[in-house]
């Protein structure tokens, strides 16, 4: 038995699919400087040969390898199975995983939720810019409501950034 030594570009524990040598001591591309798989990257280990690494995809991670990662490996969802994006859709990759919608319906959904100082911050997105006109009262034209096992909840609302352009 060889003496693993990290760095080398010669992998003798290659069965290990948490081990890897991909020549060099970097982190960040897949196999880092202790010889261990990085997460969200997958290493294919040839016996006695150096690793190669690749972000995984369909792990929801974006790791800025692909389009778009949105959790799976199915096409006809907006990401496809090779993680790129599909005609007719847009997806936010800025979420975790990537959330795609087809781009010609309006559909809002939320993107994002915090907790902080007992009150949950849930921040509603649309899913192309929105034109209102002026003098149309907003506030009562969305109704928003949240269901849970402590309703009725207190609520409020409220546009954010200058995302909104009211049109004259
Ligand atoms: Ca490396
Ligand atoms: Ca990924
Ligand atoms: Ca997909």
């Amino acid at each position: 038995m060889c003496e693993e030594l990290c760095g080398d570009a010669i992998l003798h524990d290659y069965t290990n699919t948490t081990r890897c040598d991909d020549g060099n001591l970097y982190t960040s591309d897949g196999c880092d400087e202790l010889c261990l798989v990085e997460e969200g990257f997958t290493c294919d280990n040839v016996k006695s040969s150096k690793s190669t690494c690749y972000e995984t995809c369909g792990d929801g991670l974006m790791l800025g390898y692909y389009e778009c990662d949105d959790g799976n490996n199915e096409d006809g969802d907006g990401c496809n199975s090779d993680c790129e994006f599909e005609d007719c859709w847009t997806c936010d990759t800025t979420l975790t995983p990537s959330y795609c919608y087809i781009s010609d319906n309006y559909k809002i959904y939320v993107s994002e939720v915090t907790f902080d100082d007992d009150k949950y911050e849930i921040t509603i997105k649309f899913n192309t810019d929105i034109i209102v006109q002026e003098g149309f009262d907003i506030y009562n034209a969305i109704f928003l409501e949240v269901e849970g096992p402590l309703a009725p909840y207190n609520m409020t609302w409220y546009l954010v950034g200058s995302d909104f352009i009211f049109e004259k």
